[in-house]
């Protein structure tokens, strides 16, 4: 590795080189120097929101040091990498957890006191970075987390967005979106102004023979569009690694600014080019499960996926190593089907720009990348419309036709017989317009495909990938079940539930190895752990009571059962399923004598999570919500015995205080339409029971904690179809209980009922598609055993501690290191 200073000149450097603050006055010293000299803020006007960039800024600092020696050390180890493509990285804050992952939070609170300020307040100001949807996004997240934490040498590589996910408000009952700017003041990026790309756009493609009769093609013409490089420290756990999240941002190619126009007078136009170029990084796409054919999204994603690729290659080449070895040094990511034009990307550059041919550049490709699907749901599959490709990225179409080709003539060799075959897993579906079909580019081109779960990653397999399956052989299909990072989901979230651990485990390195949780059942029947472990969860419901008093003016009961549900707003994860429930418990309360009332077991029903802006059914359930807690909270018959309460914007921050405060979450979509499902691990892995189908990762969380442990119920996967087909042709009957609330919100009771119509014909008159019909009286009953269940505190008890004890697998470490040996063949770096 050669240096940029010569060895006379280093001795400035050994002398000066910055060290990072160790104790309490260290850290004062330096936080006070950001706020005076990088804020130029004084004593005289020193906020919370000054301290919190004080603090963020010092650590930054310290994460950029181990930064510098983290990138020189995997340059001078020259082992092979790994690079996750995702374009959502859902991170919340950073402050909390980087304090946590240097170890320096402690020395941080200490010196934050004798600033005059506290800890929560400070940690507080920060705005969350939520370039993300929902589980996709945040499972990216706890990756790169995992990544350093294991000292994996790995990058992701994003898009940094001007706005991420909106930020959604309530008003009247019905969502609201407000555009979230959150770079006003982000201190955790580094614009890296040496770092850009060119990337082309539209333009056509020439085709000529070279002296040797070789077929070159030239993509030429269209447009050039910068992308400019802004890197995020990722600090792992108890390590010096610190890994790189690179995003990157547009602007106008410094050509592109039209100086001609602008000496010309006319400066709006000349601004107009840059503006449109910014565009493409301007906002994240808010669907979640869902997929849209919009232009600026394709155009985001080829950005997003040239960038990266030339980066990555240009490392590589940096090695001097022959291009055959490419695959022994790389190995690339694509979560979902977002980064597909990745792979037509490298074969462009290997053929195009490098000279390789075609059997050379498909062989380094398809040793390259791998391939993880997140669903099955059909309307979220990737397909992009031909002459939008051939327009937008011809010279892409081009190999991609190449791909399907080659792919097509190996399928007719091996299936002779089989002509319907070749239409059905043809890249080109011959629709009208045309469509390439990504998730079919994806696995041709990738050596491995995993779905997320045990029940997701075998439903691939039989239903959208079936053909793959046959014609590639079955071990190019894999699993590599989800988890989540203990860091954040449970030290960070839960400080007392940690400490509480780590005093019987002796110390925190359950935190590195999560199955030494194990060890905690020998405490099950420990009087004192179980009182303590009672008293965190209280306090952790009087913590989430207050956040509910203060975002919507209700005042709930922390003695009362706390049954949650935050995700997305989708029809499949059956949020309508759980307010008619809510209506249902309502309709029997009213119908109670007095004495009766008084045997019923409190609830606070918690709902939270975004609806896509144009998915209208969504939205319809959230307005639902809404308008049945309008009704309940204020019903004198019912008072403290229920209550429904929307939590506003739930976000990454508003799950770490909502997830510890669960006794019951929801988890119940219809059986195998959801691919695994993350918070159902992270409620368990904090003392909360669930309520969950035959669906996702709740199949393995059973399995782990044991029946005993979860609340089951509803069809399974494999009758769903039939139930379906009963729909369709009149064979079954409406729920008679369900029918009762449908008559309740047809009466109005909560709102003008047309409002609610579509919802409620949608199960009546239209096939019931999610099959919420199928699953209500087994849901409602259920949820009568949840109630006996949780009147019997000592029990409910012992099967919360026994769960967490049997979390261990759930960790995203033991995750990555699944990854890392069956698909990416890497090995971490000892730190320097
Ligand atoms: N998921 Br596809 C998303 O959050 N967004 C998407 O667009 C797609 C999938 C989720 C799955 O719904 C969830 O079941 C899974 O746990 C998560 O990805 C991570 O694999």
């Amino acid at each position: 590795v050669e240096a940029s200073i010569p060895e006379p000149q280093r001795e400035a450097w050994k002398k000066f080189a910055p060290k990072p603050f160790q104790t309490a006055e260290e850290f004062e010293r330096e936080a006070i120097r950001h706020i005076e000299t990088t804020l130029a803020r004084s004593l005289y006007n020193c906020d919370e929101f000054a301290t919190y960039a004080g603090t963020a800024l010092a650590f930054r600092d310290r994460l950029i040091i181990d930064w510098n020696t983290t990138q020189q050390n995997h340059t001078f180890k020259d082992q092979k990498r790994v690079y996750y493509l995702s374009l959502e990285f859902l991170m919340g804050r950073t402050l909390d957890n980087a304090m946590l992952n240097v170890g320096l939070k402690n020395i941080a609170k200490e010196g934050l006191e004798s600033l005059g300020f506290r800890m929560e307040d400070i940690v507080a100001q920060e705005h969350d970075a939520a370039l993300g949807n929902g589980g996709l996004g945040r499972l990216a997240a706890c990756f790169l987390d995992s990544l350093a934490s294991l000292n994996y040498p790995a990058w992701g590589y994003g898009l940094r967005y001007r706005y991420g996910i909106f930020k959604q408000e309530i008003v009247d009952g019905y969502q609201v979106e407000v555009p979230d700017y959150w770079l006003d003041f982000n201190p955790w990026e580094f614009a890296r102004h040496d770092i850009k790309v060119d990337v082309q756009f539209y333009g056509s493609v020439r085709k000529y023979q070279d002296d040797d009769g070789k077929s070159i093609s030239v993509w030429e013409g269209g447009e050039i569009v910068q992308a400019l490089a802004f890197d995020v420290p990722i600090p792992g756990y108890q390590t010096a690694t610190t890994n790189n999240l690179r995003l990157w941002g547009s602007k106008a190619a410094s050509g592109e600014f039209d100086f001609q126009k602008f000496n010309s007078g006319d400066y709006e136009s000349s601004v107009a080019d840059q503006q449109r170029a910014e565009t493409i990084s301007a906002v994240l796409y808010p669907n979640d499960n869902l997929e849209r054919g919009k232009e600026l999204r394709l155009k985001q994603q080829y950005f997003w996926c040239a960038a990266s690729l030339y980066d990555i290659v240009r490392r590589f080449k940096k090695t001097h190593r022959s291009w055959t070895e490419f695959p022994n040094q790389v190995a690339i990511q694509l979560n979902d089907t977002h980064p597909t034009l990745a792979i037509p990307e490298l074969i462009r550059i290997l053929i195009d720009l490098e000279g390789l041919d075609w059997d050379q550049a498909w062989d380094i490709t398809s040793k390259t990348f791998g391939y993880t699907n997140h669903t099955v749901l059909p309307e979220a599959l990737e397909k992009w419309s031909v002459p939008l490709m051939q327009h937008l990225l011809p010279r892409h179409l081009q190999i991609i036709y190449d791909i399907n080709l080659q792919f097509l003539q190996y399928v007719e060799r091996t299936f002779p017989k089989d002509r319907d075959m070749l239409s059905r897993v043809s890249v080109i579906e011959e629709s009208n317009p045309k469509m390439v079909r990504m998730a079919y580019i994806a696995v041709i081109g990738s050596h491995k495909v995993n779905g997320v779960a045990e029940l997701h990653s075998d439903l691939i397999k039989t239903t959208i990938f079936k053909d793959f399956v046959a014609i590639f052989g079955p071990d190019k299909f894999t699993n590599v079940t989800n988890g989540i990072t203990p860091r954040r989901w449970l030290h960070q979230a839960n400080p007392r539930l940690s400490e509480l651990i780590a005093s019987k485990l002796g110390g925190y390195d359950f935190l590195k190895d999560l199955t030494m949780l194990h060890k905690l059942e020998a405490y099950v029947d420990d009087a004192a752990f179980r009182k303590e472990f009672q008293e965190i969860k209280y306090a952790n419901k009087v913590r989430l009571a207050k956040l509910i008093k203060d975002s919507t003016g209700v005042s709930v009961n922390p003695a009362s059962l706390f049954d949650i549900q935050v995700k997305r707003i989708h029809e499949y994860k059956r949020q309508q399923l759980n307010i008619f429930g809510c209506i249902h418990r309502y309709l029997q309360i009213k119908a109670m004598t007095p004495a009766a009332r008084k045997k019923v077991m409190p609830r606070v029903h918690i709902f939270g999570g975004k609806a896509a802006p144009g998915y209208w059914m969504a939205k319809t359930v959230i307005h639902l919500i809404n308008q049945v807690g309008k009704v309940i909270n204020s019903d004198p018959d019912v008072g403290d015995l229920m209550k429904v309460i929307f939590l506003e914007d739930y976000n990454v921050s508003k799950a770490e205080l909502i997830v510890p405060a669960s006794d019951i979450s929801e988890h119940i979509s219809t059986a195998g339409t959801e691919a695994s499902g993350t918070s159902n691990m992270k409620f368990v892995l904090n003392g909360g029971l669930i309520i969950g189908t035959c669906d996702g990762a709740n199949i393995e969380i059973t399995r782990e904690i044991g029946e005993a442990n979860i609340f089951l119920f509803g069809n399974l996967a494999e009758d769903v179809e039939d139930l379906r087909h009963a729909h369709l042709y009149g064979r079954y009957q409406l729920d008679p209980a369900l029918a009762t609330v449908f008559d309740a919100i047809k009466h109005g009771t909560f709102g003008d009922a047309s409002s609610f119509s579509a919802l409620v014909n949608g199960i009546v008159d239209h096939g019931d598609y999610y099959l919420v019909s199928d699953d209500f009286a087994s849901y409602c009953k259920t949820q009568e055993l949840i109630d006996e269940g949780y009147r019997n505190q000592e029990e409910w008890v012992t099967r919360a501690i026994t769960s967490v004890a049997r979390m261990g697998f759930f960790s995203s470490d033991r995750c990555i290191d699944e990854y890392a040996e069956m698909i990416w063949n890497v090995e971490p770096v000892v730190p320097e």
